[in-house]
């Protein structure tokens, strides 16, 4: 049957359970009743849910580290040396799980037993299971977050919401197209909505479980519009399921005017998609990733970049961040080089605690821009659907309506051309099937001309090819030599 957006039913997400839990030896006997007895337990001050609300209301910017290596005790070292300085906890799972190739991950745990550190490069939960992910959260003052990139994240969800995790990151479109290269979008999508229908299970049962799809999608000048697009379909698939406390996100672009206004038209652009769609009750937060394009080698420099998203964040009142370490260009960064990225970070957000920057005139001009390009493109993805998002999307990726650059993924159609405009912000240089208003269009055209001019050449794809590389480079724009 053709995916749609409705809420599985009991019978139908209880047998399909029973298949998921035999995915390996781990998920056998998983009771979810005892999970939401488990979850029961949790100290309030542990709630992901608590600390994003907390921070929603004072206006605070809460920051959060990526980590996650193979071995328990390890695992459990490396998060108790980052809560030092971390508000909130990640745990970042390893690729063999992210594919759900459980008996590689297996493996290395065994050779990182035997090496004496970590051969995998993040978190292996399924392997460990429920009583080592209970050990992990239990061992640790500040809530933990699963993230990942999963397009099947079912059996990871059920161990580790019942292990005492109390917040889940992915979406069936997020964790597919910029992951996956050959996953079909209903399957991620339709094993996204299991994920969510558990979530709503704890839910209905009490427990506040906080949900957040991927916002950067490739973290490659992806435009605003595009990625909230993403969002906010992620979002309302998320609550038909009954996930009740949602963090929609964004990759840091680096011009500041829209970097603010993004954050600003996600906020707006979720209250006013998720009451139209006739949802209500539900808690609402953002998180502003740091810069997730490629960084300089140069440690002081990749502190530069670290320290402007975080400013960017505070300025926009992101309820969150996402930190990035000096050792981004190079790789998994050591836990020291992560506590460096959180004290960079922590420093600037403190410092920018009491500005304010979301009323400045100039502002206004990208919020609506960005909204308008947002509401043309959903209207496009509700039509394609006949009302249903979810349908909506699968066909919005088949036409090219949805496109998000450099995407592996073959259900993408990699047609849409970003580009910065003079000042730095991202622009429409190709729009190929993308539904764009054509004053919009007009707008996006006038900016990279200005831009154009003023570097004496035309833009064309090496434009593009320039900006992919200025910032390891040390500059925003890719301006020619
Ligand atoms: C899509 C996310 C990519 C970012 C970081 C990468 C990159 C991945 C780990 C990690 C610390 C890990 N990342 N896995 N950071 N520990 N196990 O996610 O470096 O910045």
């Amino acid at each position: 049957m053709a995916i749609q957006n409705k809420k599985i039913e009991q019978d139908a997400f209880l047998a399909e359970r029973e298949e998921v839990l035999k995915g390996w030896p781990t998920g056998a006997g998983l009771d979810l009743a005892e999970g939401v007895a488990y979850q029961r337990t949790i100290p309030e001050a542990k709630r992901f849910s608590s600390a994003l609300k907390k921070a929603v209301e004072e206006s605070r910017v809460l920051i959060q580290p990526r980590a996650g290596v193979a071995l328990v005790d390890e695992h459990i070292e490396l998060l108790r040396f980052l809560e030092t300085e971390a508000d909130l906890l990640p745990s970042t799972i390893d690729a063999y799980t992210r594919q759900n190739q459980y008996a590689e991950a297996q493996k290395g745990i065994d050779r990182s037993k035997a090496a004496g550190r970590s051969v995998l490069n993040g978190f292996p939960a399924v392997n460990h299971g429920l009583a080592e992910c209970r050990r992990v959260t239990e061992a640790l003052a500040k809530p933990v977050q699963v993230r990942h990139g999963t397009p099947d994240a079912r059996l990871l969800g059920e161990i580790t919401l019942a292990g005492g995790f109390t917040s889940y990151e992915g979406g069936g479109i997020s964790y597919n197209i910029p992951y996956a290269k050959k996953v079909p979008l209903e399957t991620s999508i339709r094993h996204w909505q299991y994920c969510d229908r558990l979530v709503g299970m704890y839910e209905e049962a009490g427990i506040r479980i906080n949900r957040e799809p991927f916002g950067p999608l490739t973290g490659s000048l992806v435009p605003p519009f595009i990625s909230h697009t993403v969002a906010l379909i992620e979002g309302l698939l998320a609550l038909e399921q009954g996930c009740r406390c949602i963090t929609l996100g964004y990759g840091q672009l680096g011009n500041l005017v829209q970097d603010v206004a993004a954050i600003i038209s996600l906020r707006e652009l979720a209250q006013e998609f998720f009451s139209a769609a006739d949802y209500q009750g539900f808690e609402l937060s953002t998180v502003f990733h740091q810069w997730m394009g490629g960084f300089p080698e140069d440690e002081s420099k990749a502190f530069s970049v670290i320290a402007w998203g975080g400013a960017a964040a505070t300025l926009a009142r992101a309820t969150k961040v996402i930190v990035k370490t000096p050792h981004e260009a190079s790789g998994i960064p050591t836990k020291e080089a992560n506590l460096q990225g959180l004290k960079a970070t922590r420093q600037i957000v403190s410092m920018l605690q009491e500005q304010v920057f979301t009323d400045i005139s100039r502002l206004a001009v990208e919020v609506e821009m960005i909204k308008k390009e947002v509401r043309y493109v959903m209207k496009k993805v509700y039509e394609l659907g006949e009302g249903d998002i979810a349908q909506g999307a699968v066909r919005a990726f088949e036409a090219g309506v949805l496109d998000v650059p450099f995407a592996p993924s073959i259900h993408n159609a990699g047609k849409l051309m970003p580009v910065r405009d003079n000042e730095g912000a991202v622009r429409i240089l190709e729009k190929a099937k993308v539904p764009m208003d054509p004053d919009v269009e007009a707008y996006h055209k006038q900016k990279i001309a200005q831009r154009a001019e003023f570097e004496h050449r035309e833009p064309t794809y090496q434009m593009l090819i320039d900006d992919i590389y200025a910032v390891g480079k040390g500059r925003l724009v890719g301006r020619p030599r």
